[in-house]
């Protein structure tokens, strides 16, 4: 497949500023007719190209007349001879949305049609200018059964509606905000709206509505609440208000990721609308709070400035992320958010940034873009912005986004527009910042302190390396602005105020004058820079940090530090000593200050493959043995405050409130420990735990805890689960993903059974996830050393990308690893991608990620 680069954009040939489309819809054929008034974009003679995927013309008008001879189909694209500067193209297709199953386009999923655009799904409906840097107002006809499909929705305000004969009925809507191809959306729907109503501060009335399936109404309360709170949140912290008199949002069960900004009409995976206390965890409720307003705020950073092209990705998604963290971070604990956050970074991006499949957050080339909707672009863009917000403070952060959006509204803008916005309203230089959006890789700061006890001098050098990425051999060194601050550790108090520290060197040096004792080194607080940070600390001065930091996210940071000190330690040498963590560990539970919800982030030991990311050579095994052993001690070392955490953090009933949440998520977390001990009762609490639970957060914590065991209660709380549960798709996800997450001997077995179950399907891809990328996250069982979990993998993947490309080539990333790995199982994990690569009629979407991993 071609490669398309990014320096060789052009801007387009035509413009396109008035569209009319209509839809006579019908699950088997819609018939799809494009009129298009294009203009002729500065003075050239070329063609005008349509983009298409898969379509044929049934029908091309120029200016009202077939002219046979002025089109051509030129591979999937259709091309027009146009004599003029203005013409009006009209053409006409025939989709089937039910034999779509690439969810890509006009698809259906639960009887009803809906949309999927971008990045180019708009193509596979009807010849277009289908990229983003070509703005159009739209008017949308559409015409359907009317019992079967009595919901019609599209961007805008609804202009028309009427009843049409053999029990059809149609209804206009017209969008006055020019728009990109990928924000357009269609439903065709039997649902039914949760209603309300959000005045926005200059007073515009907005009709909110959250479209869903009759029965699940009572689930839309939470995505409601969220969706109002955003729009205050927008409106209070970027002054920014929303600018139609509807917003909809649309549930579907079958969606390639979490949700789409379409304006005015978000089409979502259901998992991220649906949530009540018996079937979502107070983790889905967060997931539904977060992607509601992460497409929300999309209508300003996405929609009202959108991106040139597909390179500029993190210009929408990165802040936006951002947005929504801070959201988060406002609503409930910003400590707890920050370390979420952070831990996701570090286990998709900072993997992908250590890859094969690397790249800047404002990439280089691509061959297929749906690849490139990654954690780089979004958690690293959110990053990359977040240090502008540190390095320039509130104010001038919020001047430069005020000019960013003054600027550009009503247009596509790249990374370098927003850059120059914050520059200009900053007064600081950004230059050198810039590197942050063309380098790779996760930059390396090496830290030591000394200390002069006589002249009460202490002395940090800090060191940075950019590690080379595919393509980028060689790095420059990048601007890091790292918190710092200094603890006497005898005084456990705080000397000075914290420093904000810009390391834009390969090194620096920075003297702290009145250190009269040792001090202890707290660096990158709340996580300033997305670095890895090398330090000499011993385990005494984390766990003198873990207790006394006056920073939270550092608090937890120092724990963590010193839980992968003692993982690798043991892993390295066979030998561990886990008093050090048992004592941090202590003080933390017993500390009467600190919420549960924090105490229970804190206790987490860093994930097998985190701990893999630490390693030359990654030893599964090795890695499971010594977390398991540190969690075994743990269990038993502190069984008596398991135990006392466990009732201490016992509810009568279900609220959702931070501190009930924090509760439940320590106390399962304690059942975890309590099991881990090996206490003869642990499994019998786990069963009572979990058939006693009012809520899905208590359930589902003891049957993971159960779903690990080998104890005969595991086998109940299966059967059980599944009986209470199998109508449910997105609880059935959770029983099938908690057992592929299980750590028991037999999870191959498992999973290979589940693959034959009754209720697995490749179509949907959350059950395609909740199997197959649950397998693929289990490092202990993925990388069994007989090579099955990667033949599984593959097999799977083989079977989806006939069927759903873009679903299938993001399951990949795993067997990329395989630099990671010793040779036995680097050469199994190679043989599958090359038993990919070597299947002819592989997709583009796949080609690409199976050839970069093979490297
Ligand atoms: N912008 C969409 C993502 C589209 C992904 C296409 N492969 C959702 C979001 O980021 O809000
Ligand atoms: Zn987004």
């Amino acid at each position: 497949p071609p490669v398309i680069r990014r320096e060789d954009y052009r801007k387009p040939d035509w413009l396109m500023p008035d569209v009319f489309l209509d839809f006579a819809l019908d699950p088997a054929r819609a018939l799809v007719t494009g009129r298009l008034d294009v203009t002729r974009n500065g003075a050239h003679n070329r063609p005008l190209r349509l983009h298409g995927d898969g379509l044929v013309p049934l029908k091309v008008l120029i200016d009202g007349e077939a002219q046979a001879d002025a089109w051509r189909m030129d591979g999937p694209d259709l091309v027009i001879d146009l004599p003029g500067d203005a013409h009006v193209v009209e053409t006409q297709v025939a989709i089937s949305p039910e034999a779509n199953s690439q969810l890509m386009g006009l698809y259906a999923s639960g009887g009803n049609l809906c949309s999927q655009c971008e990045p180019e799904g708009f193509r596979r409906m009807v010849f277009f200018l289908d990229r983003p840097d070509v703005l159009s107002r739209y008017r949308v006809r559409m015409d359907a059964d009317k019992a079967r499909f009595p919901v019609l929705l599209s961007n805008g305000d609804l202009t028309g509606s009427g009843d049409l004969e053999h029990g059809r009925h149609w209804a206009e809507w017209t969008d006055p905000f020019p728009k990109p191809s990928y924000l357009f959306a269609l439903v065709a729907a039997n649902l039914s709206a949760n209603v309300d109503h959000f005045t926005t501060k200059s007073g515009r009335e907005v009709k909110l509505a959250i479209w869903v399936v009759e029965s699940d109404l009572p689930k839309t309360g939470h995505a409601m609440a969220a969706l109002k709170a955003s729009m205050a949140w927008d409106e209070k912290v970027y002054g920014l208000e929303y600018d139609l008199g509807e917003y909809n949002i649309v549930a579907v069960h079958d969606f390639n990721f979490g949700a789409m900004e379409n304006k005015s009409l978000n089409i979502f995976n259901s998992r991220y609308i649906l949530a009540d206390p018996d079937t979502a965890t107070d983790i889905d409720y967060d997931g539904v709070s977060g992607v509601v307003a992460h497409e929300y705020f999309h209508n300003w950073s996405g929609n009202r400035v959108t991106c040139r092209d597909w390179f500029q990705l993190s210009l929408k998604e990165g802040f936006t992320v951002f947005r929504d963290q801070c959201f988060t971070a406002d609503q409930g604990s910003a400590a707890v958010k920050r370390i979420e956050d952070v831990r996701l970074l570090r286990a998709a991006q900072f993997q992908e940034d250590a890859g094969p499949l690397a790249h800047p957050i404002r990439p280089e080339s691509y061959m297929e873009v749906s690849n490139f909707y990654t954690a780089t672009v979004y958690n690293k863009g959110a990053e990359v912005v977040r240090m502008l917000h540190t390095m320039l403070g509130p104010q001038k952060f919020r001047a430069g986004s005020d000019l960013y959006f003054a600027r550009h509204d009503g247009t596509a803008a790249t990374c370098e527009d927003f850059v120059v916005a914050m520059e200009d309203a900053s007064g600081v230089d950004l230059s050198q910042f810039r590197l942050w959006y063309s380098q790779a890789g996760t930059p390396r700061v090496r830290a030591t302190l000394s200390h002069e006890p006589a002249g009460g001098r202490a002395l940090l050098t800090l060191e940075q390396t950019v590690p080379p990425t595919p393509g980028q051999p060689e790095k420059k060194p990048m601007p890091l602005p790292l918190r710092i601050a200094l603890f006497g550790e005898r005084s456990q108090r705080k000397f000075e105020e914290e420093r904000l520290v810009v390391l834009d060197g390969e090194r620096c040096e920075i003297l702290f004058e009145g250190i009269a004792e040792r001090p202890v080194l707290s660096i990158n607080r709340g996580f300033s820079a997305p670095v890895v940070i090398d330090s000499d600390r011993s385990a005494a001065d984390l766990a003198f940090l873990s207790a006394h930091d006056d920073d939270p996210f550092a608090r937890y940071e120092a724990m963590q530090q010193l839980m992968v000190d003692t993982l690798t330690g043991a892993v390295a040498t066979g030998q561990a000593d886990h008093g050090p963590v048992i004592d941090a560990v202590r003080n933390t539970l017993t500390d009467p200050k600190l919420d549960a919800s924090f105490i229970g982030e804190t206790m987490l030991l860093p994930s097998e493959a985190f701990i893999g990311d630490q390693m030359a050579v990654v030893d599964p095994v090795a890695i499971h043995k010594a977390r398991e052993a540190l969690r075994r001690d743990l269990g038993q070392a502190l069984e008596g405050e398991w135990r006392d955490a466990y009732e201490r953090t016992r509810a009568n009933r279900f609220e959702l409130s931070p501190q009930a949440k924090g509760a439940r998520r320590l106390r399962s977390i304690a059942l975890g420990f309590i099991m881990a001990s090996g206490a003869s009762d642990g499994p019998e609490i786990a069963l009572r735990q979990f058939h006693d639970a009012d809520n899905m957060t208590d359930r589902q914590g003891a049957f993971g805890a159960l779903a690990n065991s080998m104890a005969p209660e595991r086998d109940a709380a299966i059967a059980a689960f599944y009986e209470r549960f199998r109508d449910n798709g997105l609880v059935l996800d959770k029983w099938f993903s908690t057992q592929a997450f299980s750590i028991r001997p037999d999870t191959l077995d498992r999973v290979e059974e589940l693959s034959q179950h009754p209720d697995f399907t490749l179509a949907n891809p959350n059950r395609l996830r909740s199997l197959v990328g649950a397998m693929s996250g289990n490092q202990l069982i993925f990388h069994d050393a007989s090579g099955r979990g990667y033949r599984f993998l593959a097999d799977m993947l083989l079977k989806v990308d006939g069927l759903n490309p873009q679903t299938a080539a993001k399951l990949v990333p795993p067997l990329g690893r395989w630099r990671r790995f010793d040779e036995g199982r680097a050469g199994l994990m190679k043989a599958q991608l090359q038993r990919l690569l070597d299947t002819p009629g592989l997709s583009k979407d796949m080609f690409e990620q199976v050839s970069k991993s093979l490297g």
